[in-house]
């Protein structure tokens, strides 16, 4: 069996006698794998068309979680990844396939805050992942997937997807089409302050989703930041922006019902304290004035990039029914939508 064979590749406790499938992710392939001495890990395959160099996502992981480790003063809990028996931290196996396995945490990992304490939470760590990181040489890193939240190139591919029309979907999707072209000058304004060296560069997560977050079961405080693949040189506001469209949205990001979709301005307030909080002081001034801007190129980017996905036959995020990239786009339009509406209400707050 190819998933217990590539969990054979790793130096583990016991040996691996089963799997479940496991996560629910939109990348990679993730399983819980239990030994023959009760020990449960979990097992990822690497999604190669998304990462084309798997490599160069292990040595990133690598460098972080050994930094993490090494300066947090035992007070922040991180992914211990496994060996292979070769010393490296992924597995290459017989078909050109890449495979990590690390140490199975328990705990929780949620789609919907169940409670204002679970957001809290979770803006916690990933504002604390960035205070830990501000002394990490960010340029050190690779960029495993170029461009990632340059939005200004994101929309370039947008438009060469619409001209392509590869799988006829063009016209399904000319009213999100039309809609995500209006806001062209808006989805710039990141990456110009970056450009011109108004926002600091940092270590950022980059995929800031609240089940990217491990909270225990019991007290719901968060224990760890999981999906460490996007780990790259980035901005504090791709992952303040990223989580706000995830989580303080009154919906999942798939909803097929636009009416339940809003930006809540309560659970916006709860996740800005807790990333500002988070962050330690660490953030300047223009980053805090600019976190509600982020939020909305974010949740524009991540808007355009499921619409991409659509007309080029949903080839990047893994779907479960058909049209779910586009419902998906929907949603986060409709919280751009709103978020232009409460964008001086989110200034007040900030
Ligand atoms: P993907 O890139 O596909 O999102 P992730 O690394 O985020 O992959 O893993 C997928 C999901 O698996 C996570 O969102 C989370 O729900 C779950 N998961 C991963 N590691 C753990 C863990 N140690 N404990 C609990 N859940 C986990
Ligand atoms: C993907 O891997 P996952 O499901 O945590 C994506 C993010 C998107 C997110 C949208 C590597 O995150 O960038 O914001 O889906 N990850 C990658 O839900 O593209
Ligand atoms: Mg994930």
């Amino acid at each position: 069996m190819s998933i217990l064979n590539a969990a054979f590749g790793f130096v583990c406790d016991g040996k691996p006698v089963s799997y479940e499938e496991f996560g629910h992710g939109h990348i990679n392939s993730t399983y819980m794998i239990l030994t023959n001495t009760h020990k449960k890990y979990i097992l990822q395959h690497i999604n190669k068309y998304v990462f084309k160099n798997p490599e160069e996502v292990m040595e990133n992981i690598g460098a972080v979680t050994n930094y993490l480790q090494n300066n947090n003063q035992g007070k922040y809990t991180v992914l211990r990844y496994l060996h292979t028996h070769e010393g490296l931290y992924y597995h290459k196996d017989a078909r050109g396939e890449y495979w990590r396995m690390y140490e199975f945490i328990p705990g929780i990992s949620l789609n919907t805050p169940q409670s204002d304490e679970d957001l809290y939470q979770s803006a916690l760590a990933f504002g604390k992942f960035q205070e830990l990181l501000q002394d990490f040489p960010a340029d050190t890193l690779h960029e495993t997937i170029p461009h990632f939240h340059d939005t200004i190139e994101r929309y370039a591919q947008f438009k060469a997807s619409v001209a392509a029309d590869a799988v006829g979907r063009a016209e399904s999707a000319a009213a999100e089409i039309a809609q995500l072209m209006k806001w062209e000058e808006m989805a710039g304004t990141l990456e110009r302050m970056k450009a011109a060296g108004e926002l600091p560069l940092r270590v950022a997560h980059n995929d800031t989703k609240l089940n990217n977050v491990l909270l225990d079961k019991y007290s719901h405080k968060h224990i760890c930041v999981l999906d460490l693949d996007t780990v790259m040189p980035g901005l504090s506001l791709y992952d303040f922006g990223d989580a706000i469209r995830f989580s303080a949205s009154t919906a999942l990001e798939d909803e097929e019902d636009l009416t339940k979709v809003s930006l809540d301005m309560h659970l916006f307030e709860v996740y800005t304290k807790g990333f500002i909080e988070g962050c330690g002081g660490k953030l300047t001034p223009k980053e805090i004035e600019m976190l509600p801007m982020g939020a909305m190129v974010m949740t524009y980017e991540c808007g355009m990039r499921f619409l991409t996905d659509y007309l080029e036959g949903d080839t990047y995020f893994k779907i479960h029914r058909e049209n779910q990239n586009l419902d998906r786009c929907r949603t986060q339009f409709k919280l751009v939508a709103d978020m232009e509406k409460k964008m001086d209400e989110m200034n007040a707050i900030i």
